[in-house]
């Protein structure tokens, strides 16, 4: 059974080809910075979004017909197999990633939904075994199902922290089946609702021990997956827990987990939390924590999570800038969290919207490549912040004052000569980057 009709593999055709099942800008062997762009970008397809998602929106139901429904849900779940692995190699994307309720129906028992998870995972095996695609990361969804309503890992219920910890073990096993790169916690109901009724306190030890046990288990199997974790400031919960970057690493460090975890960061998340994505990661980066990155892109106007393919090139450069100077995301990479518009209703259009994200990307690695070439975001940073190169700022700098002499430094001197950042003229040199 062919899921993707007529089309064969998308090659890269260049910037004047009409073909549109074609790559315009992504070329994956082609080198940038001494690397192939496949490499730079990593590459990969989330499940849930492509091959699960129906095109439901809170007014409305799926609008998608797929090829690959069948005749029970686990007839389904077995041809979304081959159907998405038939997408993967048309894309030429090497990762791919899951939540386990993406992967195979749920049941009426976690027992049940764990055989499940077996057959599936047998399925899995033997196509990346075939194609060489790769897990990039997988992750337990523990918030869809109603007995998380308050919370997985901060549930006030401590049988449902009991269950959360199964799908993750289960979720690790699995992960170590799959020769995972990666591993992703997503709090998607951590948090709260009101705090007239929440135990801050115990709900953020119980999450921390939970992290805690999960590092140790993977300890235990033999096989420890970078460990990621996505900060969103709230959708579904009103508060959660995992704000920002920011909020994170402050967590992280408080709970004595900084050096096992990393964080998997979303454009999407990051706007919501008020930030721009290239903030998220300068700060991911700042305390070492920079591991992988979920590309999409948010509809201002409607202001909610709208996981809309990546197609905004000073965001996608601004990013891989960051992520050039983080000196890349391996072993984490660039998944498409990002969902077709409930118009686009043929199977192709996720080809359509995969190639409109990778080329994205792909420009945006080419802008920031030269960019960061020609060293002018560099050399404009390095000579703002020159009076640190010399006197009383070296001093400061290598920690040679106190209060005291900078009180006398301060009054001996005359009133100091700041000067403009010029910030327009900046903008518009980066634009200049852009075509
Ligand atoms: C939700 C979201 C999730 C995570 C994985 O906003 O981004 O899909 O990426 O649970
Ligand atoms: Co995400």
């Amino acid at each position: 059974m062919i899921y993707f009709p007529g089309v064969d593999k998308i090659e890269y055709e260049g910037k004047s080809t009409d073909n549109m099942f074609a790559f315009r800008h992504y070329n994956p062997e082609e080198y940038v910075l001494g690397k192939k762009m496949k490499d730079h970008l990593r590459f990969a397809v989330a499940y849930w979004h492509t091959i699960t998602y129906e095109g439901a929106d809170q007014f409305g139901v799926g609008t998608f017909h797929r090829n690959w429904y069948g005749s029970t849900p686990m007839e389904t779940a077995k041809n979304r197999v081959d159907a998405f692995f038939e997408l993967l190699t048309k894309l030429q994307v090497e990762y791919f990633c899951f939540h386990d309720v993406d992967i195979a129906p749920q049941g009426n028992s976690l027992k049940e939904f764990f055989d499940n998870l077996d057959e599936i995972t047998d399925l899995i095996k033997e196509k990346m075994d075939e194609t060489g695609i790769k897990l990039l990361w997988n992750t337990a969804n523990m918030f869809s199902h109603p007995r998380y309503m308050n919370g997985a890992a901060t549930s006030n219920e401590a049988d449902v922290y009991a269950c959360a910890a199964a799908q993750v073990k289960k979720g690790l096993d699995i992960n170590k089946k799959l020769s995972g790169e990666n591993y992703v916690f997503w709090g998607g109901r951590e948090g709260y609702e009101s705090l007239l009724n929440t135990n801050l306190e115990l709900e953020q030890q119980n999450i921390a021990k939970f992290f805690h046990m999960a590092v140790e288990y993977a300890e235990k199997i033999g096989h420890k997956p970078q460990f990621l974790i996505e900060p969103k400031p709230k959708e579904p919960t009103t508060h959660q827990y995992d704000y920002d970057a920011a909020t994170t690493v402050a967590f992280l460090q408080k709970y004595d987990l900084i050096q096992d975890f990393k964080l998997n960061l979303e454009g999407n998340h990051a706007t919501l939390a008020g930030h721009t994505f290239d903030h998220e990661l300068a700060i991911a980066r700042l305390y070492n924590v920079l591991g992988s990155i979920d590309a999409n892109h948010d509809e201002k106007i409607l202001g909610w999570d709208t996981d809309e393919f990546p197609h905004d090139l000073l965001t996608a450069t601004l990013a891989m800038y960051q992520i050039l100077e983080n000196g890349g995301l391996e072993p984490g990479g660039i998944n498409f969290d990002a969902k077709l518009r409930r118009t686009s209703i043929e199977p192709n259009d996720l080809l359509l919207g995969h190639i409109l994200g990778m080329d994205t990307f792909a420009r945006g690695l080419k802008a920031a490549a030269k960019i960061k070439e020609e060293g002018y975001l560099r050399d404009l940073i390095k000579e703002r912040y020159s009076s640190y190169d010399k006197g009383i700022g070296k001093k400061i700098i290598n920690g040679d004052t106190s209060f005291e002499d900078l009180f006398r430094y301060a009054l001996e001197n005359e009133e100091p000569k700041v000067k403009s950042n010029h910030i327009e003229y900046v903008k518009g040199k980066i634009n200049d980057y852009l075509v």
